[in-house]
């Protein structure tokens, strides 16, 4: 498996609508997507670092001379029968997980098309489709997001994740709770509190939530801790989740009884899959997360989420609730809450070529 070709893209692609979290706000993406090249076959990857440092340290500044000074010099000609072997060539480096999972990502979906199988099955995936949620940003107000909400209910999403901030938090849910009695919710803070707003967090296990994500600070465990001691809603962990290893330490310490496991934030599915092997082990229910990808990040994520310990449904909806146009074909569908999972080598589905280089607004190729 010689890496002979490689291209690195940045492409701009423009939300149907902006989306807003607790840190900031995306109005459009600026993708990065990456082709591995070995006798004609090619892998795909996406790089899901975000245009600002708001969620990660990591964006796409950062990223793209990471990847084009450092690491894919590197992977241009590596000699490695598998994936882990091309990625070997970068494990040195320290951090900057989104950079090296684009790199590690395209590998094994190049690896499972060199040996004729799916990305869910190359994996150790058991799901022919898995169950999907939605994310909804925040909204000006209480009315618009009923109307977002009644809306995915009605398409038939499984459960729907409601992001949320100091003031637009318990009095937002309670009515939106009134209204919906029986729609599985969840919320995500994005590390919006602190241990202080706990009286107000605690608040909320009167409303049935299935899970608050990462309500305190990006990097705490401690916090965390003490927080989900006083609350019977559990608390998921997303940002805090960089490594296998803060996974045993939030397990150990109970800072959390499910975890958000989003590929791209991990370093790719070496580190995804000790993730979840970790969890299992430990009763452990986790989900895939998602940043807000193109076809081709979904496309991972959906392999990922066929793994028997992704119990509960992931941040994975279709490429209409992102985008007015995805780049591969065929897109993703959710129908009846699931995802279906594509049956032909790796991921699956087919770059939009010519689409992808009209919206390409820079290039490195190796
Ligand atoms: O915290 O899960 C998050 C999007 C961008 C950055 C962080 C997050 C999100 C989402 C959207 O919640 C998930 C998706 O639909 O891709
Ligand atoms: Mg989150």
């Amino acid at each position: 498996m010689k890496i002979d070709r490689i291209e690195l893209r940045e492409v701009r692609m423009q939300l149907t609508e902006p989306f807003e979290i607790s840190s900031g706000v995306a109005y459009d993406r600026r993708v990065m997507v990456l082709a591995l090249t070995c006798d004609g076959v090619t892998g795909w990857g996406e790089c899901v670092a975000g245009e600002f440092p708001d969620y990660s340290y990591e964006t796409i500044q950062t990223a793209w001379p990471m990847l084009t000074e450092l690491m894919l010099p590197k992977v241009l000609g590596a000699e490695a029968s598998t994936a882990a072997g091309v990625s070997e060539s970068i494990q040195w480096v320290r951090g900057h997980r989104m950079a090296k999972a684009s790199i590690e990502m395209a590998a094994h979906d190049l690896e499972a098309k060199l040996n004729g199988v799916s990305l869910a099955k190359h994996l150790g995936g058991v799901r022919e489709a898995v169950p999907v949620g939605v994310s909804i940003g925040l909204q000006p107000n209480d009315e618009a997001l009923h109307e977002k909400v009644a809306g995915f209910v009605e398409e038939g999403y499984s459960r729907i994740k409601i992001k949320i901030k100091p003031g637009r938090d318990i009095e937002m849910l309670t009515g939106l709770r009134e209204k919906f009695p029986d729609v599985p919710f969840m919320v995500d803070a994005n590390s919006a509190y602190t241990l202080a707003d706990a009286p107000r967090l605690k608040a909320l296990d009167a409303l049935d939530l299935m899970m608050i994500e990462q309500p305190l600070a990006h990097d705490d465990y401690l916090d965390h801790a003490r927080l989900q001691k006083t609350l019977d809603t559990p608390v998921c962990l997303d940002e805090s989740i960089r490594s296998v290893r803060d996974t045993e330490l939030a397990i150990e310490i109970g800072a959390g009884r499910i975890i958000n496991i989003k590929p791209g934030r991990v370093g790719g599915f070496a580190s995804s899959k000790a993730i979840h092997d970790v969890c299992v082990a430990n009763d452990m229910p986790v989900w895939c997360g998602g940043m807000l990808e193109s076809g081709v990040g979904r496309a991972h994520n959906v392999a990922l989420a066929t793994l028997p310990g992704f119990s509960l449904p992931g941040d994975i909806s279709s490429s209409r609730r992102y985008w007015h146009e995805d780049i591969v074909d065929p897109e993703f569908v959710m129908a009846d809450g699931e995802m279906a999972v594509p049956t032909g080598l790796g991921i699956g589905v087919e770059i939009k070529t010519e689409l992808l280089e009209d919206r390409t607004v820079r290039k490195a190729t190796f």
